[in-house]
């Protein structure tokens, strides 16, 4: 089912709300049109030409594109985007990352099985992930894949892999068995989205194309979410005006690869290393 929220009438928007209750996702959503996404992939791609050689802010720019360049950030206030995030979690919405995840071309890179809020010390399920399409991402690019149905289950066991293959910082992976056969790729053209549940089994193969696979993974939680820890990460507000005081809500960015960003960036990525279990 191909969905362009923009023309979403309440009975479409009941019936997105009924596959993502039973099958933990939807996919694809259009957002943007492909020449709006390569505009989104040229800005990411200068940006790291001009801090070629610098480790450290070039790991931050990866993690944090949406306070680091503000194509990203109003990227995840995208109209289409919200409104789907809205049928989901209602009105007040933060994004609480937008992290890039690449696999550069020929890369035998992969993502496994994993359940999203098993890491993150949130104290509720009202999150939803948007993947946002930089690029192209067919099956033989290393899409995403998801296990309908799987996120009625609650949080299973995960083993650290420490696999150096592995996307994930310590190679996290579902301890259960998991039935491939069950998988459904969710195949998006640069600008479109998919949207899943943080409790849904999914993962990601190699991507065997001559092209880099670049995605967005925009993590919407509602406002009245907070960190087990106490502690309040950095978010933007993308929806409502309700602010339950659990995050540090940020202004846009005003402009470019700013230093006082990259300051706010290096915070938050203390307090994540922190949380993320
Ligand atoms: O980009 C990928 O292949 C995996 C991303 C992922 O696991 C996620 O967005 O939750």
């Amino acid at each position: 089912m191909n969905t362009n929220f923009k023309t979403t009438t309440s009975e479409k928007a009941a019936k997105l709300g009924s596959m993502y209750a039973e099958n933990g996702f939807f996919s694809p959503v259009n957002a943007f049109s492909e020449a709006d996404a390569e505009k989104l992939r040229k800005d990411y791609e200068t940006a790291e030409e001009e801090l070629t050689g610098d480790t450290e802010r070039l790991s931050l720019l990866k993690a944090y594109p949406n306070r680091l360049l503000p194509s990203f950030d109003t990227a995840t206030r995208n109209e289409t985007l919200v409104e789907a995030a809205k049928e989901i979690l209602g009105e007040n919405i933060l994004v609480w990352s937008a992290a890039l995840f690449i696999k550069e071309a020929s890369s035998t890179k992969i993502v496994s099985w994993h359940q999203d809020l098993t890491y993150w010390q949130l104290n509720d399920i009202k999150e939803v992930t948007c993947w946002l399409a930089i690029s192209s991402a067919r099956k033989q690019a290393g899409c995403m894949k998801f296990i309908p149905g799987s996120h009625k289950n609650r949080i299973v066991p995960h083993n650290d892999t420490f696999d150096e293959n592995n996307l994930l910082t310590r190679g996290q992976e579902i301890s259960v068995e998991v039935n491939e056969n069950e998988a459904v790729y969710a195949e998006l053209d640069p600008g479109q989205a998919s949207f899943h549940h943080g409790l849904l089994f999914h993962s990601s193969g190699p991507n065997t194309t001559n092209d880099r696979r670049i995605g967005s993974a925009i993590r919407y939680i509602s406002a009245s979410m907070k960190q087990e820890t106490g502690d309040c990460p950095l978010v933007t507000q993308v929806s409502g005006n309700t602010d339950y005081g659990n995050f540090r809500i940020l202004s846009p960015p005003k402009g470019r690869l700013l230093e006082e960003e990259f300051e706010l960036c290096r915070l938050d990525n203390e307090l994540k290393k922190k949380l993320l279990l």
